[in-house]
């Protein structure tokens, strides 16, 4: 079979970000990711995974498991992901993942995990938790220290991730020797924290299970429509942009960073639209949005055989790399490289 494409590696900076297959992806995935991606893959060398080794930090259904890594990576491609130009790598094939994961498990001080709000978060939402919850985060970041990346664009949520990540790779050059690159985060202007549309205090998430909370990026039409028509808002008739409840803000936040309309733009549009106005507008900017992506995502989930050897091209480039990473990160911490 032909290979996707052997592309070598160039000297652009480098970008790493990744998105749990733990659920059907929403827009706020979209809208604080991956739109950012397809943007950003012209002017960086990417890596883009499906990290599968972060969702299994919370029980998943074997089966539904495989079929969302699948899924995922399609909608990465649907949504624009060019694997002429960037990887798209299922992150538990590239085996350097998880050793440099329990690498640098052994450089960070406990105290630094246990002080991450995602993890106090999920942890408050289960009954019994694993290990693997608190070290989620030193496997995000050996994800983006593995390939030196430079940029690292993620929703507002990870932020703090980041930030850990950047105290992991400077306590690890102050100890070992200059390594690992100082990773920059990356959020978008509009869109960095897309709220639930039944409780605009929440972020949307995929494993918030209510059927109102998310839009799926593969809600055909009538759900969308359905979906937006019921958000929160608040108790004013129509919209003031003065004066709005986070339910508002986050219906014209989502409109805006689906259509690009400049906040003049905005401005001059909304003040003043009764409430149910705004839902048909928003919903008619979201419909038009998902579009082209439902289409190709169609057209890739049609060939499963394609979407498998993008995986395995990606990850034969990559792994190079990453295995490089491993072992001057072993040699500099005195491990057994012969
Ligand atoms: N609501 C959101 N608004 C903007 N960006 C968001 N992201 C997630 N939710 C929003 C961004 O999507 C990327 C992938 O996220 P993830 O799948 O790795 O994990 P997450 O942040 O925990 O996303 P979810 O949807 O809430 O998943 P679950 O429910 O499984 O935990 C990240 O860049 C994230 O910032």
């Amino acid at each position: 079979m032909k290979r996707v494409l052997p592309i070598q590696f160039s000297m652009k900076p480098r970008v790493l970000s990744g998105i749990q297959p733990t659920g059907s992806l929403h827009i706020g995935n979209y809208l604080g990711a991956l739109k950012n991606w397809v943007r950003m893959q012209h002017d960086y060398e990417c890596v883009f995974c499906i990290v599968d080794l972060h969702a299994i930090t919370v029980y998943q259904d074997p089966a539904e498991l495989r079929q969302k890594i699948q899924q995922t990576a399609a909608i990465f491609l649907a949504a624009g992901i060019d694997p002429k130009i960037s990887s798209v790598v299922v992150q538990s094939t590239v085996a350097a993942h998880a050793e440099l994961c329990w690498l640098l498990t052994c450089a960070t001080p406990l105290g630094w995990l246990e002080r991450m709000t995602q993890f106090k978060d999920k942890a408050a939402k289960q009954e019994s938790i694993g290990d693997g919850l608190l070290q989620y985060p030193v496997l995000m970041a050996a994800d983006i220290l593995l390939y030196k990346a430079n940029a690292v664009p993620v929703g507002d949520d990870q932020s703090q991730h980041l930030e850990l990540t950047r105290d992991i790779a400077q306590s690890f050059n102050a100890r070992y020797g200059d390594t690992f690159v100082m990773p920059e985060t990356r959020l978008p202007s509009v869109g960095a924290r897309i709220m639930g549309l039944d409780d605009p205090t929440k972020k949307m998430s995929k494993s918030e299970t209510g059927s109102g909370h998310a839009i799926s990026l593969l809600d055909p039409p009538s759900v969308i429509r359905k979906k937006v028509m019921r958000a929160t808002t608040d108790s004013n008739p129509a919209v003031d942009l003065e004066n709005m409840g986070p339910g508002v803000q986050n219906l014209l936040a989502i409109h805006q960073a689906f259509t690009g309309w400049s906040d003049g733009q905005m401005k001059a549009h909304f003040p003043g639209m009764r409430y149910g106005d705004l839902k048909k507008t928003v919903a008619e900017a979201v419909v038009a949005g998902l579009e082209p992506i439902q289409q190709r995502y169609n057209e890739i989930a049609a060939d499963p055989t394609y979407l498998k050897q993008v995986l395995r091209d990606a990850a034969d480039r990559v792994s190079p790399i990453a295995n490089d990473t491993v072992r001057t990160v072993k040699q500099r911490m005195g491990i057994y490289t012969e």
